[in-house]
């Protein structure tokens, strides 16, 4: 669509707008949910305005009639209910642009702020599941990680509040990042007591999951190493 819209040479950004609008506490004014995108990341070919789901029309909730798919980004880029796309010569300062969807990392600068783009790089242990009972033996250790950079490289595990840390098997998946990969580990426990597994994982521009959460005052991007509790 971009190509056919044939941009004049100062397009710097596409602006692309929902059908839905509210007020804020913040500002006087209806603001629709809009967000742009540099033209490079409107025109990568990653970068979808979906028009259907599995061969049918996209249902309502899934953003009808037209959702951008921003795969590399976080879920804000996707806007559903598209009803609007205006390509500009600026940067768009509307409010969830340049309010929301900010990292704030301190509490009273608001200069600092830088937005909200790419996934950090994550994982989730999916089994077992927080607080399960397990019998001695083997067990499997099971989850996914992602990341919106590259492609991970590495999961691990510590079964030692993060002193040290063992590899996960990384599965094979059908489809590319930035999808989610498989991960597996087999932990063979034959001791009782309570335990603490947590994943970490890194991609291949060594971005790797802090133990703890990095703070920022809207809290987004999180992607501290997942912890899970068991008792043998
Ligand atoms: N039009 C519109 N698009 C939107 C939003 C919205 O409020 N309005 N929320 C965004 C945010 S913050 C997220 S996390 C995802 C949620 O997508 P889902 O409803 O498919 O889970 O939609 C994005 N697209
Ligand atoms: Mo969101």
């Amino acid at each position: 669509m971009l190509r056919l819209a044939d941009l004049k040479p100062s397009a710097q950004e596409v602006i692309v707008e929902g059908w839905d609008a509210g007020s804020r506490e913040d500002m006087p004014g209806i603001f629709p949910y809009a967000r742009s995108l540099p033209i490079t990341k409107a025109m990568h070919p990653d970068t979808l305005l979906a028009y259907e789901y599995n061969g049918q029309p996209l249902t309502w909730r899934h953003g009808f009639p037209f959702r951008l798919i921003v795969p590399h980004w976080y879920a804000m880029a996707s806007v559903k209910w598209v009803r609007r796309i205006v390509a500009v010569d600026a940067l768009f300062q509307g409010p969830f642009q340049s309010v929301d969807y900010q990292y704030y990392p301190d509490n009273e600068n608001e200069q600092v702020k830088y937005p909200v783009t790419i996934l950090n790089v994550n994982s989730s242990i999916l089994q077992p599941l927080d607080r399960s009972v397990l019998r001695k033996g083997k067990h499997a250790i099971q989850g996914i990680a992602w990341t919106g950079l590259g492609q991970i490289s590495r999961v691990e595990l510590s079964l030692d509040e993060g002193n040290t840390w063992v590899a996960a098997t990384i599965g094979r998946t059908s489809f590319e990042p930035p999808s989610w990969v498989h991960w597996s580990y087999e932990w063979e426990i034959n001791q009782s007591g309570e335990f603490t597994i947590l994943s970490r994982s890194s991609d291949i521009y060594g971005r790797a999951q802090p133990l703890e959460a990095y703070w920022n005052r809207k809290g987004y991007g999180y992607h501290a190493a997942d912890r899970v509790k068991v008792v043998v």
